[in-house]
Order: C-alpha cells, then structure tokens, then sequence
C-alpha cells in the first residue's frame, strides 16, 4: 500500500488565502497557511467577543487580517484560495462569487491532507466515528507506533502539521462536511460504518447525505481498502452504483461474498482475508464492546488496523482495554435494580435505534430536544419492541409524541431533572433508564455534553436521595 502523495490544492508562499470561520479548524487552517507562507485573511460571521482571544491576539501579531461579525456575499479582492469550515454552508453567496470567480474551495482537511504522506485510516458513518476512531487509535498506541487521532473527532489534521511528531499512522474522524469540501483525500483505508438519516437541515436531501458519505471512497486507487458494513441496507444498497475502486472488506453477521474482513460470533470477531488469508480470533469478553452496536464497531475497527500491519497483540489489548467515550452508552449509576445509561451523543434516529437493539432489559427512554428534520417513525418498530415508557422533553416533544403514542406510553417532562425523576416512578427493578434523546442539545443545553452531565447529576441526586448512606462520586459498583 502507497502512503497518500500530497494531493489537491498546493499552497505556495504567496498565495492569498481566505479562511471563512474561525472555530478550531479555520484557526488551525489559518495559523498552517501562514506557516506555508500564505498571504492569509480570516472571516467570521460571529463578533470578535465571541471568538477565540488567544488567536484574535496572536493574528494581530502575525499581519493575519481577520474580518469578524460580517456576512460578506463577495470575496475581498486578490483572493487565490478559499479555505472554508466543516460547519459553514457551502450554499453562502460568498461561496457562489468564489465559484464565479474560478478561485478554488477547499475545507480544512483537504488543506491539510494535501501535505502528508503518512498511512492514513480515516473512519466516516452517521454513528460510531468517534469511538470506532478512537479504538483504532489505541490499537496503534499498544502496538507502541506514533499515531495521530484526530478530525471531526477534535483535533484537526492542519493542527497536526503546525506540531508534527513524526507520526507513523492517521486515524481520522470524517464528517460528511468535512468530505464535501475535500474530494480528493484518499486514506489508504476507509471505513463507511452506517448510513441513516441524520444532517437533513443542511443537505438536499437523504440521497446528498449518502452520497456525501460514500465519497469518502471517491479518490482511492485499486491499492486502498474500503471497510463496509454489510449489515447496512443503506451501504449495501448503494454499493452497485457506488464508485469503490478499493478493495472491499466486509463486517457483520455474515461473510459477504468477497469473504474478506469480520464478522460477529456471539462474543467474538473472527478475521479472513487480511495477513495472508490466515483465519484469526478475537474476543470482545465481557467488556462493554459486547453489547451492540459496539461488536461492529470491534469488527470495523481490527480491520483496519491490521490492514495497516497494526499487530493482533495490540488489537486484543486495546479491545480488552475498551472503555465507552462518554456520553456514549455509559453507565451513571444502579439505583434500586434500575440501570442508568447516559446515551447523549445519540443525537439522531440511528443511534437511538442501535442503543435500543443492544438492551435485553425493558427501557425507559428519555429522548426529546431540537429536532434535526429526521422521520422518528423509523424507529417505532424498535421502540415498540423494547421501550416501556418514554419520557419526552425539549422541542420535538410534541412530533415524537406524535410518532410514538400509540406503541408505547408517552409522557413529558419541562426539563431533565424532572425526566430523570419521572423516569424513576416509571422503571422497576430490572428496568434500564436511558437518556437517548435522537435529537440535538442546543434548545436547552449547551452541547451534548452538558446535556450528559446535567443527566448525571440528576441521577446521583437520586442515588443519595434514595440511599443516603451512599459513598458518592462516580458509581463503580456495576460492571
Ligand atoms: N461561521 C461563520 N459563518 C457561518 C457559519 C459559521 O463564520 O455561516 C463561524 C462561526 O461563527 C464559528 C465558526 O464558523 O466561529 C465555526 O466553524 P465550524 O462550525 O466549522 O466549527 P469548528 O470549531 O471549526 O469545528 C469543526 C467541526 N464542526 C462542525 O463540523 C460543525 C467539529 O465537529 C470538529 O471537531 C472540528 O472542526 C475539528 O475538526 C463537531 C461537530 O459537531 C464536533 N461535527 C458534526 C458532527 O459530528 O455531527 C459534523
Ligand atoms: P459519532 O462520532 O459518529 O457521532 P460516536 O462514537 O460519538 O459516533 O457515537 C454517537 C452515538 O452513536 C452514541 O449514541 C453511540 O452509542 C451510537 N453509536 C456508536 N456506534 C454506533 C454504531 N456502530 N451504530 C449506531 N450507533 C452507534
């Protein structure tokens, strides 16, 4: 396998580059392109007061002209490059006068994948990206190789070039965003874990979001490998019109026909087709990975990192070593038999519905928040199935009430303490009480995270109102 040869829009000391927004990508493609000796400009449409000062400082140092709370429709002029953020709309005015005007629009990681030869994974789907890129970024950390984990994930690859430490692999988070404004990034692997509904306010509609998933693949040659979820309607139901000019490797239930790649086998994941046809075995014991949807993220991870030669040594380690991210089916507390799972990363239908397959306990869900444009209809199967009661906060309340009401029961609560609480009076022993809301944070929380810590909170105040004599801090007494 060839490392990926610089590729897509060269820099060249002079160039006169515009970054439009200044979050952590546009400051970090800001601060690489005048390293490369750019002329740069940065735009904003957020007031400096709501930027970031040490940069806003460290601009006024280095000549970097920056324009804040301004909504420009047309570029400054003697602009060679536009460098545009993952989160700025591609359908802005300002973009169409760059196109009119034949000046180039990249985004961040295009900028910087053009730059680096190193072995790249590079992982994209609507859910798991952060802990299937993780994963395999710790099966390289126990394999001892220099390894950078970053994109989507937080770090973007341009910060990596302003602090090189010779890694030897990239394991990279794509979001759809970011592979919309970087057609030519070809990882040596990619991995496509699941397409459902999800970003529907920005794209067209759910065919643009597929498609924009499956590009990942669009720049590979014939030598790169393209790791498929074939448990995936979404996936496999695309794949022969899809442009794949990888070799394909399969994880699931089954062996795909190519008989390439993982599948699943009750607690472990067996592996064909990738040292020299060797068979191997790993075990997902009785670590969190067991419970779905993390055998497929298992599955998906060890392909890709033994394709990169990461050793089977380091990948059962890190496999054994698994701990979910946080807010990503984690476990708060058990209160009275009753399970407390803070899911609040679930910020779409798919991942409600993949967090309710793996739950073999009836489920209280706590779900509701700013709707993202998804079909909540989807998931009223699953719900039907495995939900006894959902307590439903924030702004959808009402259209999920709507979807919902006549397979389970339907409460509501006005915010997250009093759903938690609810949520008690609801659960038995034996019961899960799950915060999976299938929605965005932002009508009441700060983040996703926030909304998480907000559940745990609610949950330990329960814990010491109904146990008082409990040690406290964080519950270690469920495995
Ligand atoms: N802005 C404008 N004009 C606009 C819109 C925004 O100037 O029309 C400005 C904002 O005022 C702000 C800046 O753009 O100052 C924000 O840029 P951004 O939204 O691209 O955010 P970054 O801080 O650069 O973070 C981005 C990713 N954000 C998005 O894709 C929305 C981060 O993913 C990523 O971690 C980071 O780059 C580093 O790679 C976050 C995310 O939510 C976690 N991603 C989505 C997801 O996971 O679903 C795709
Ligand atoms: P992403 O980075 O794609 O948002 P995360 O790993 O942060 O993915 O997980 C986001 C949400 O998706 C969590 O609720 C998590 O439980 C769920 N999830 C994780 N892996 C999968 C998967 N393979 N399929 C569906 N949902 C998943």
């Amino acid at each position: 396998m060839t490392p990926t040869e610089g590729r897509g829009a060269k820099v060249k000391h002079g160039t006169r580059a515009l970054v439009i927004g200044l979050g952590r990508s546009g400051i970090a493609a800001v601060k690489l392109l005048h390293k490369l000796g750019a002329k740069v400009r940065g735009l904003d449409s957020a007031p400096a007061d709501r930027l970031d000062k040490n940069f806003l400082d460290w601009a006024g140092g280095h000549h970097v002209h920056l324009e804040c709370g301004s909504r420009r429709d047309h570029l400054p002029p003697e602009i060679d490059l536009v460098v545009i953020s993952p989160g700025v709309p591609l359908g802005l005015p300002l973009v169409a006068d760059a196109g009119a005007k034949g000046v180039k629009v990249i985004g961040e990681l295009a900028l910087a994948a053009a730059l680096v030869s190193i072995p790249t994974v590079a992982v994209t789907g609507t859910n798991g990206k952060s802990t299937v890129t993780e994963l395999i970024g710790e099966m390289f950390r126990r394999a001892g190789r220099r390894v950078f984990v970053g994109g989507n994930l937080g770090s973007p690859l341009s910060e990596y070039l302003l602090d090189p430490f010779g890694a030897e692999v990239l394991v990279l988070e794509v979001s759809s965003f970011q592979l919309d404004t970087a057609p030519d990034f070809r990882p040596e692997v990619g991995v496509l874990l699941n397409i459902s509904p999800d970003h529907l306010d920005r794209y067209d509609d759910y065919e643009h979001y597929a498609a924009s998933k499956f590009s990942l693949f669009g720049a590979q040659n014939s030598d790169d490998a393209a790791i498929l979820n074939s448990d995936d309607p979404e996936i496999t139901g695309r794949l022969a019109s899809a442009d794949l000019p990888g070799r394909r490797f399969f994880f699931g239930q089954k062996w795909n026909e190519t008989g390439r790649g993982a599948i699943i086998e009750g607690p472990e994941i067996m592996v064909r087709g990738i040292d020299a046809g060797k068979n191997e075995r790993y075990r997902l014991g009785n670590s969190p990975l067991v419970r779905e949807p993390n055998p497929h993220n298992a599955a998906a991870s060890i392909i890709a990192a033994r394709l990169l030669g990461c050793p089977e040594q380091a990948v059962a380690e890190a496999l054994a070593g698994f701990k979910p991210l946080d807010h990503r089916l984690e476990r708060v507390a058990e209160i009275d038999g009753v399970l407390y799972l803070d899911d609040s990363k679930a910020t779409n239908i798919g991942a409600v519905a993949a967090a309710l397959t793996g739950m073999t306990r009836p489920v209280v869900l706590i779900a509701g928040g700013r709707d993202k444009g998804g079909d909540y209809r989807l998931m009223r199967e699953m719900v039907g199935k495995k939900v006894k009661a959902m307590v439903l906060i924030g702004e959808a309340r009402e259209k999920m009430a709507e979807a919902f009401q006549d397979v389970t029961r339907v409460e509501s609560a006005g915010d997250l303490a009093e759903a938690v609480n609810l949520a008690r009076t609801l659960a038995e022993k034996g019961d899960v009480v799950l915060l999976s809301p299938a929605c965005a944070s932002f009508d009441m929380f700060r983040s996703y995270g926030h909304r998480g810590e907000v559940f745990r909170e609610a949950v330990l105040a329960l814990r010491d109102k109904e146990n008082p004599g409990h040690p406290g801090g964080k519950d270690d007494t469920i495995s």
